[in-house]
């Protein structure tokens, strides 16, 4: 997902960085850039308007020309209006109390609705809730048999009782009531338009039952259609949010960028497969970050936090500030990582190794600076200065690897104490820097 405008936007600011100095005018060319890129990737022209006026507003000032890395901090701007645009991360389900919380989810054909219940369900179930499934469209034959499999899959219920949709949901409200379900999760029938009488039956169904949400499932695959939908749906029967679903189709992702700025509407969750566990509660700030390839270290922290106890990353944490950080963290830091999964994926999402040039992030290669590290004595690991022509040459032997490697690996090693350095002179302000360290990944 976004891989179109993530691939535009990195060039354009890797211009950006390379150039050290800025002017108003490098900047303004930058804009345009990021103007077309976002034009591109199907953004709502007058969105795209909006961001670029923020961006210019907050970017073209002296402070950001006079930064140590102006370039680094147009990125930090442009990051920062992208989280903006996208809105707050709001709570994505509001439980009601008493309970049972309604939630209906309407929208086009073939959206996405009763593939997005069930994972509801699935994710409500995950919080410790007990969710009931319910059936009403009573349009397609297969429609009930489809929730009540899918729902099997995961051991939800599923409520099918009933002829027509205000009678079925009578009868789900008090199956929940004497169940102790305290979610009701409410899949509606689907029209290749919207129609008055699709429109007419769900408002009865709102009007009856005072649903605690109402969310549209839209596809993100239909870019700006998906904003249109949204708005006409707001108009006709009032929503309470978007499920944006097919995210993992959509490399454009104009739907996901434009839908909260202008429907007004919040993003609550984003569907990025058709398993039931491909349901990801939406995060602008962590959209932002992978849009712009900073990773989304978030996700990755969370992942990382499992792993990592949080007393040795802040251990770490003190040694990079010391700037005591050795080739003997770095191994343990490897070995961090390669416990985290695919090694592909954690450093696509780690911005530090992405922008390590020299050392493609394979696992054969993260393989070999082990093997270097590990061929390396204590002391040799905790000072490198120390490395000289012959050492290395008998660690490329014990290593089996050559010569050349251990000394690109030593050239990156000071790279990255460097980055790190930076990113601390960044401040707080860069959170993906933050949270890296609080990861102990780098
Ligand atoms: N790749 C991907 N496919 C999805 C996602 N969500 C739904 N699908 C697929 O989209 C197709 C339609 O999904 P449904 O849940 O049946 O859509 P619907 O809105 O209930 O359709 P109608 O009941 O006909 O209105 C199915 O093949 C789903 O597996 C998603 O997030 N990613
Ligand atoms: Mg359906």
């Amino acid at each position: 997902m976004f891989e179109a405008i993530s691939v535009r936007l990195g060039q354009i600011f890797k211009r950006l960085r390379g150039r050290g100095k800025l002017t108003e005018r490098n900047i303004e060319e930058a804009l345009r850039e990021i103007r077309l890129a976002l034009l591109e990737a199907d953004v709502n022209y007058k969105v795209v308007k909006k961001f670029i006026a923020g961006v210019r507003e907050r970017a073209v000032g002296k402070a950001v020309l006079k930064s140590l890395a102006p370039g680094q901090q147009v990125v930090k701007v442009v990051h920062e209006e992208l989280t903006r645009t996208m809105g707050s991360g709001d709570e994505p389900i509001k439980m009601t109390s008493p309970g049972p919380t309604l939630v209906m989810l309407v929208g086009l054909q073939g959206g996405g609705k009763t593939t997005t219940c069930a994972k509801l369900g699935w994710y409500l179930k995950s919080k410790g809730h007990r969710p009931l499934l319910v059936a009403t469209d009573t349009r397609r034959p297969a429609a009930k048999r489809q929730l009540t499999i899918l729902g099997e899959e995961q051991g939800l219920p599923a409520f099918i009782q009933g002829e027509d949709p205000i009678d079925i949901l009578q009868g789900a409200m008090r199956e929940a009531g004497s169940k102790g379900f305290d979610a009701v999760l409410v899949d509606t029938a689907g029209r290749l338009h919207i129609d008055e009488e699709l429109m007419e039956e769900l408002k009865e169904m709102k009007r009856v039952f005072q649903p605690g949400e109402i969310l549209l499932v839209a596809d993100a695959m239909t870019g700006q259609d998906a904003v249109n939908i949204a708005e006409r749906f707001e108009e006709a029967l009032g929503i309470d949010g978007v499920i944006l679903t097919k995210l993992d189709s959509d490399a454009r992702g104009g739907a996901a960028l434009s839908l909260r700025a202008v429907t007004g509407k919040p993003i609550k969750f984003i569907g990025v497969g058709e398993k039931l566990d491909a349901l990801e509660t939406f995060h602008p700030e962590r959209i932002a970050s992978r849009i712009l390839g900073m990773g989304d270290v978030l996700t990755l922290v969370e992942k990382a936090e499992r792993l990592i106890d949080e007393e040795r990353a802040r251990e770490l944490e003190k040694k990079i500030l010391k700037e005591t950080f050795t080739l003997e963290d770095f191994l343990l830091q490897i070995e961090a990582i390669k416990r985290l999964g695919s090694v592909q994926e954690i450093l696509a999402l780690t911005p530090a190794f992405s922008s390590w040039k020299g050392l493609p992030p394979s696992d054969e290669h993260l393989n070999r600076t082990e093997a270097i590290i590990r061929s390396m004595t204590k002391e040799e690991r905790t000072n490198p200065d120390i490395l000289n022509g012959s050492r290395r040459t008998r660690i490329a032997k014990g290593s089996g690897t050559t010569l050349e490697e251990v000394n690109r690996l030593l050239k990156q090693f000071g790279q990255v104490k460097r980055m790190i350095r930076e990113m601390h002179r960044g401040g707080k302000r860069f959170p993906w820097s933050m949270n890296l360290r609080k990861g102990g990944l780098i």
